[in-house]
């Protein structure tokens, strides 16, 4: 039967950089992300027996055959746990641009991974979905979940534990993001490339990873405490000792173009004039500013008049991945 359902992007304000495993997709480093209402992928799943193998319609088109067989793949997990052996139809949409540093992969594995179990006829519970969702892409087990998520980097072997948690739902804390689209280009390195690579060749890496449990803890209290300053230096910190440790790598991975270093630079001139906005990014040259939702309109004013900025994206939290009626 054909299942359809939506999940919204999320952006680490503890960032995710490498694995522990490649085959189950294990992280190496928790993080804690909110939930993005703005950014969003809806698809459906049918399971269907006169089918001649999986077929993937992405945006409106045939996606391209790698990505077919990545979510091929991926719906294996869900056909092997349901004992089924039918090809699918799968048909997504993003509401966002697709591979540019935007969390596409986030929300769009934890749309699947909804739409395939329920399409099963699987009962999985949201931390079970959270684990499935890991194996397509590790950011997407953090989208099943609204609000403030952290994952976890587990400790066993099988991943059981490497699932996500919500720390607190999209109603808690209304904070904002403003997220300056700097070009729309699918991004050259992708993640688990870069990852790779940066695990492989970097000097800093195991210090990314120790330093990356006191980031946790201290994530944890800002949210606990509503502290908004905390929570955007701490995310500040997170972002630019990734983006440090990436470019650490051999030969260096550089995600920012010009206008992303203009805009970090225009971020801090404003914080200097009393706003409340911090900087992240992820692998991607987008940058997102962290804002209270009475200073966004202001802010994207004062952005907003940076040349060389496609549009910028307003978003508040946003809820939990959901099966939509068909
Ligand atoms: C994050 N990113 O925490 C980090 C920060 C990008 C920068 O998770 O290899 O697509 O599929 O597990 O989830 C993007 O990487 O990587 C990501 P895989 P994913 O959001």
């Amino acid at each position: 039967m054909k299942k359809t359902a939506l999940a919204h992007a999320n952006i680490a304000l503890v960032k995710y950089w490498g694995k522990r495993d490649a085959a189950l997709n294990l992280p190496a480093v928790g993080s804690i992300s909110m939930t993005l209402e703005a950014l969003s992928t809806h698809t459906s799943v049918d399971f269907r027996d006169d089918l001649p193998g999986d077929m993937l319609i992405l945006n409106g088109r045939p996606a391209a055959v790698k990505q077919e067989q990545r979510v091929g793949a991926f719906l294996d997990l869900f056909r092997r746990e349901a004992g089924i052996t039918a090809a699918a139809e799968v048909v997504s949409e993003n509401n966002f641009p697709t591979g540019a540093g935007l969390a596409s992969s986030a929300s769009g594995f934890a749309a699947l991974a909804l739409a395939a179990g329920a399409a099963a006829g699987l009962p999985l519970s949201p931390t079970r979905l959270s684990e499935l969702a890991r194996r397509g892409s590790g950011s997407a087990a953090r989208s099943i979940y609204g609000g403030f998520v952290e994952m976890k980097a587990g400790e066993r072997s099988d991943g059981t534990d490497a699932v996500a948690v919500q720390l607190q739902n999209a109603a808690y804390w209304p904070l904002a993001m403003l997220i300056l689209i700097t070009s729309e280009q699918e991004k050259e390195l992708g993640s688990t490339e870069g990852m790779n690579r940066t695990a492989q060749t970097s000097p800093y890496y195991p210090a990314w990873i120790a330093s990356s449990v006191s980031d946790l803890v201290a994530m944890r209290e800002a949210i606990a405490g509503k502290d908004f300053q905390r929570l955007g230096e701490i995310a500040e910190f997170s972002c630019f000792k990734m983006h440090g440790l990436a470019l650490s790598a051999d030969p260096a991975i550089l995600y920012w173009n010009d206008l992303s270093v203009t805009l970090i630079h225009e971020v801090r001139r404003l914080r200097r004039q009393g706003y409340g906005a911090y900087v992240t990014m992820d692998a991607g040259p987008q940058v997102k500013v962290i804002c209270l939702p009475e200073d966004a309109p202001k802010l994207q004013q004062q952005l907003g008049q940076i040349e060389g900025i496609q549009r910028i994206l307003p978003t508040a939290i946003g809820g939990d991945a959901r099966l939509i009626n068909d």
